[in-house]
């Protein structure tokens, strides 16, 4: 990967163009930096960009600075410093969006005196500025990826700086009482004792449990972002494949009467309700000599124990569940579905067995043929999942990303740690170590510590233009 924190440097002035690659309605370009005005004032034919005020919008045209041909007519919008997205002066310049004009509109830029940006330079420098902590930054960038409700709702919590601001206080707690810890180690001749040995120990106990909950909440956060895990199990040709299809609204994967159709996972993902969710088609389980289907077989149950919610189809009109172990199945994520109700009623018999296996178990009764009770199916599966996010954060935060988890992780060991010692009578200065690393890892989240090389990794995942 290119080392791109070598071409970093924040006293350039920079530009990108910031809509989506490609032809559109309208293209708009960014520059900001010290001669953002200076450098767009080169290719600008218009009013005197020195007396535009700031946050206004001015029509104008640009100027090939080569030939002196009109470009394209343009609005040019001006944000001054410190009053901007980045901190900088900052001009935003809407074109219309042909390749061609983007492309000669950057070359002028360029020519001009302002260098190419790179990934997420333009959000790196509102941090460096202040305009907002790392989490937020980072959020933006989840913001921009989110393809579902869920997903948005969790970005924008982050970027509001609800998520900065819980860590942000647990972390000033915390500080505080490292800071009488410390004090402590400065008059270690005499046996004095500034922090409550008490308070600590409950302190570190309480906030070593709520991270821990953070960063387990990150197996159901990142499920939210890249799809919710969905396992669609059963016997052969119960219509797995069919609903699958029904669900996609496409034809995905081979349907056919043959037992047996589907031997591998097939996945794919929708929106269900405000969850972006990844169904996987599994091969029907039952018994056969075939290495390779029973391979297949063995990846249906593991979909199934890694789902987040398993769907366990069985057809209406061959009332059969042996060799599935569905009582194995957990309740709480488990949702009946019975298929082909458009050739019979369901047995009763076999509904009652069921219900017996698996007391307490929605169901619901579905033709994935002629599509009958599939809203019935994404209503159910939407309350089961709403259900399952609730217990699985007692706070409104999920953990969405990697690097934040890993901290709180850190963080907890350390935390539960310190409880320990505090229990074991260990030395102060031992602590009030953990305590300080434990602190570290939270201030590395919000990006109060940092190095530029995690800066660069964060950064460099950002489209240019951001
Ligand atoms: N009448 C009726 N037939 C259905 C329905 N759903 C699926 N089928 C038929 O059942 C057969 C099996 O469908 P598949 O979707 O391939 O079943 P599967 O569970 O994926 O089967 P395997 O991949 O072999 O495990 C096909 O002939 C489908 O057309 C339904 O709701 N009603
Ligand atoms: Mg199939």
């Amino acid at each position: 990967m290119m080392n791109t924190e070598l071409y970093y440097n924040s006293s350039d002035t920079i530009c990108a163009i910031s809509t989506p690659p490609g032809a559109g309605g309208v293209a708009v370009a960014r520059v900001s930096g010290e001669k953002a005005f200076d450098i767009v004032g080169k290719i600008w034919c218009g009013k005197d960009i020195g007396s535009f005020k700031s946050h206004t919008a001015h029509l104008g045209e640009i100027i090939n600075p080569t030939d002196g041909s009109v470009l394209d007519q343009a609005v040019l919008t001006v944000f001054r410093s410190p009053r901007s997205f980045t901190g900088d002066d900052v001009a935003e310049i809407s074109v219309h969006g042909s390749k061609w004009i983007q492309r000669q509109l950057l070359n002028a830029l360029i020519g001009s005196g302002a260098r190419l940006a790179l990934p997420g330079e333009f959000t790196r420098r509102a941090f460096a500025s202040g305009k907002m902590d790392l989490a937020e930054a980072e959020a933006i960038a989840d913001l921009i990826a989110s393809s579902s409700a869920a997903a948005h709702r969790q970005a924008m919590t982050q970027m509001r700086g609800t998520f900065s601001k819980h860590i942000e206080e647990t972390r000033a707690k915390l500080v505080e009482l490292a800071s009488l810890l410390e004090l402590e180690l400065d008059f270690s001749e005499e046996d004095v004792e500034f922090a409550s040995r008490r308070k600590l120990h409950d302190l570190a106990a309480e906030t070593a449990r709520t991270l821990r909950r953070l960063s387990d909440s990150f197996a159901t956060g990142s499920a939210v972002k890249e799809g919710i895990p969905v396992a669609i199990i059963g016997k052969t040709n119960v219509g797995k494949s069919s609903l699958l299809n029904t669900l996609l609204g496409d034809d995905r994967a081979i349907v056919s009467e043959i037992h047996g159709t589907t031997r591998d996972i097939v996945e794919d993902t929708a929106e269900i309700g405000q969850y972006l969710v990844r169904f996987k088609d599994t091969a029907g389980i039952r018994q056969s000599d075939d290495p390779v289907e029973n391979i297949g077989i063995e990846r249906s149950r593991k979909a199934a124990d890694e789902a987040m919610l398993v769907l366990l189809l069985v057809d209406s009109a061959e009332p059969d569940v042996d060799g599935l172990a569905i009582e194995k199945l957990d309740p709480a994520r488990t949702i009946v579905v019975f298929n082909k109700t458009d050739l019979c009623e369901i047995p009763r018999q076999f509904r009652n067995k069921i219900d017996s296996m698996l007391p307490g178990v929605p169901s619901v009764a579905i033709s994935a043929l002629n599509e009958n009770g599939i809203e019935e199916l994404k209503v159910l599966m939407t309350d089961v999942l709403d259900k399952k996010l609730k217990n699985s954060s007692e706070s409104d935060i999920l953990v969405t990303n990697a690097r934040h988890a890993q901290a709180f992780a850190a963080a907890a060991t350390l935390l539960k740690a310190v409880a320990d010692g505090i229990d074991n009578m260990v030395p102060a200065d031992l602590i009030a170590q953990d305590l300080r690393e434990a602190i570290h890892n939270l201030a590395s989240v919000t990006g109060e510590i940092t190095t530029p090389e995690i800066l660069q990794n964060i950064f460099q995942s950002f489209c240019i233009g951001k």
